[in-house]
This record gives structure tokens, C-alpha cells and sequence, in this order.
């Protein structure tokens, strides 16, 4: 059972035999991800103070304007992954093709890839607003020691060994699961730990906070637009609540306690939506079921979805199961 207070570092060696594999590769992976975070949080809240701000006039392979803690938080997380020698490869947002990671004897011998968002949201950085990391951890489906393949990484999300995120916000907090439900750790920054904050996390049964950018409205498909509008009809437990960060991270942990939906659908400019499948959905959806909650492209499970391209976007509805499934209802009328 959790104790509050717990460390990370206490709570991953005393749960690690319910990770059905190897258990020492995933504790380091895990530690690995959790050291890099403090980095990244020590030069997010130092943003303002350094001149690590604002954009370093180039573009990722996502068309978007890279900001300087971008490119950081990205080279943080690969080398610390690298250095361990812990993972056979590595997919990130911020680079184009997967990244093959060989080991001592020169070949892919270890047995786990990662897939990363480094920082979700980085264009609320120079304007004060939470930011924060995705990842998701999968066993690789090739043979032990063969070169790492693109099918390692294209695995639908209900085969992920483990998955969490990262918010850099009033305090840094660090969420995961390995299938054994959902627990939050927040950091101490004087000494640089981690402590069990918000074990065994769920939904609550109802919510009242519905997420979207309202201003794609007229670019939504009809069920989304009904859908919304249901949220703010006066009847029931209604309205709703309507908060948007405009940083996904924040969005999904705040509506994860205080109960609410998240949805970035199909516009009429992006049909697949905004949102990547397999670094930001698959690991927010595999802690959504853990929590109890729900994950849906509005007609479908999301971790059912068979992935057929590395940045490959997706229609992403996802929080309390009874607004998700409500949701799906509008959308369907529509299919
Ligand atoms: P829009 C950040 O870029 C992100 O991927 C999510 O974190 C966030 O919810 C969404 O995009 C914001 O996109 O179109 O509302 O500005």
C-alpha cells in the first residue's frame, strides 16, 4: 500500500515486481526519466532569468516553431536515456525518424523503446503557463539485440509497459503507471525529491469541467459543436465549467482531479485533429483507464488504434468515462 511521503525512488524498487518483465531496466528507465524532469523543471522555472526563451528560429518536423527549452528538454531527456543504456530506441516530437540506440557491443540490446513529448505546450513558456512532458514506454517487438525496427514503435497503446507526464507548473509533478493504477509524485525542489503526493489517483465519478478551444468552433464537426452546446445548457448538472489551459498536460491532470473532459477533435483544416497518437494520446489514455476514466477519437478506444505513422495525428476525447461516453454519443449521431 503507498505511504504518503513515500520517495519515488522508495516507491519504484518496492512495486517494481509487479512489473511483469524485467524489473530492473524498468526502474532505471524510470529513474532515468524522473532525473532528466528535474532538469527540465530547474530551466523552466528559470526561463524568465536566462536566455533560454523565445524561439531559436527553427522549425520542428511538426512545422512548429521550436523554443529554445524545446530543443533543451529534448536533448535532456534523449542523452540521459543514451547515457544509461537502457532503451533500444527513442521516438520524440522533436525529431523526424525514430533514433536507433546501440549499446556497449554496438548493437540494440536492450528491450524497451520510449516515445516523448518533451514539452507539451512550450508556446505558453515565455508567457508564465504550465508546461510539461509525455512518455511512453513499450517492449519491443523485434528480437533482442536485431537492429530497432519502425514497427517497435507503431504498437497500439493498450501494449504500453508503462507511461506518465510531467507537469512544470506551481510545483512539478510527476504521474505514471506501469497497469497498476495511477500515482502522483511532487517534487521537492530543496532536495531534489520526489514524494508520494496523490497516491492510487482517479476520476471522479461525475465531472463539470469541459476543455476545448472554443475558438475552432465553426471549424468542429456538428457532434462536437452539439456537444458543446450541451455543456452549456441550463438543465441537469449543467453548465459545465469551461477551462482551457492551452497546455494539455495541465488540462488532463486538473480535469483527473477535479473531474472533467479534454477533447481536440477534427477541424475542417485538420481532420485528424492537432494531437499526436502515439506520445501524447497513447500515454494519456493508458493513465486515463488506469484512473478510471475514458479515452476516445469520439467513435473508438484510442489505445485500439493501430498506429501506421510516427507523428500520426488523432482525434482526442478523453476524461470522466460518462462525459466521454456522452460525447460519443453526439458524435455518433453523426458517424
Ligand atoms: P490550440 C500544445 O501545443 C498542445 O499540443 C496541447 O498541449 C494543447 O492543449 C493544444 O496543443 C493547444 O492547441 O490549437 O488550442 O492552441
Amino acid at each position: 500500500m503507498p505511504q504518503i511521503n513515500q520517495s519515488l525512488g522508495e516507491f519504484i524498487i518496492e512495486n517494481q515486481n509487479e512489473f511483469k518483465y524485467s524489473s530492473g531496466e524498468l526502474s532505471r528507465l524510470i529513474n532515468s526519466i524522473r532525473l532528466a524532469a528535474k532538469m527540465v523543471n530547474h530551466k523552466v522555472n528559470k526561463a524568465g532569468l536566462v536566455d533560454i526563451v523565445g524561439q531559436i528560429g527553427e522549425t520542428n518536423v511538426q512545422g512548429e516553431a521550436q523554443q529554445k527549452l524545446d530543443v533543451y528538454a529534448n536533448d535532456v531527456f534523449v542523452n540521459g536515456l543514451i547515457n544509461r543504456n537502457i532503451v533500444c530506441g527513442i521516438a520524440t516530437e522533436e525529431e523526424e525518424d525514430f533514433l536507433s540506440i546501440k549499446g556497449r557491443q554496438g548493437r540494440n540490446e536492450n528491450k524497451y523503446v520510449v516515445l516523448i513529448d518533451p514539452l507539451d505546450g512550450s508556446s505558453n513558456i515565455d508567457v508564465n503557463v504550465s508546461v510539461g512532458t509525455i512518455f511512453s514506454i513499450y517492449r519491443r517487438v523485434t528480437e533482442v539485440g536485431k537492429p530497432v525496427e519502425l514497427q517497435d514503435f507503431l504498437q497500439p497503446g493498450h501494449k504500453q509497459v508503462a507511461a506518465g507526464y510531467i507537469v512544470y507548473g506551481t510545483s512539478t509533478i510527476f504521474v505514471y503507471t506501469t497497469g497498476h493504477g495511477v500515482n502522483g509524485f511532487t517534487l521537492n525542489p530543496a532536495i531534489g525529491t520526489y514524494y508520494l503526493s496523490h497516491p492510487n489517483m482517479m476520476f471522479p465519478e461525475k465531472g463539470s469541467i469541459y476543455s476545448v478551444n472554443e475558438g475552432h468552433y465553426v471549424h468542429f464537426p456538428q457532434g462536437v459543436k452539439d456537444y458543446i452546446k450541451y455543456c452549456q445548457k441550463e438543465e441537469e448538472d449543467r453548465p459545465y465549467t469551461s477551462r482551457y489551459i492551452g497546455s494539455m498536460v495541465s488540462d488532463f491532470h486538473r480535469n483527473m482531479i477535479k473531474g472533467g473532459i479534454y477533447f481536440y477533435s477534427s477541424t475542417s483544416s485538420n481532420p485528424q485533429g492537432k494531437l499526436r497518437l502515439l506520445y501524447e494520446c497513447n500515454p494519456l489514455a493508458f493513465i486515463a483507464e488506469q484512473a478510471g476514466g475514458k479515452a476516445s477519437d469520439g467513435f473508438g478506444r484510442i489505445l485500439d488504434i493501430q498506429p501506421t505513422e510516427l507523428h500520426q495525428r488523432v482525434p482526442f476525447f478523453c476524461g470522466v468515462k460518462s462525459m466521454v461516453d456522452k460525447a460519443e454519443e453526439f458524435m455518433q449521431r453523426y458517424d
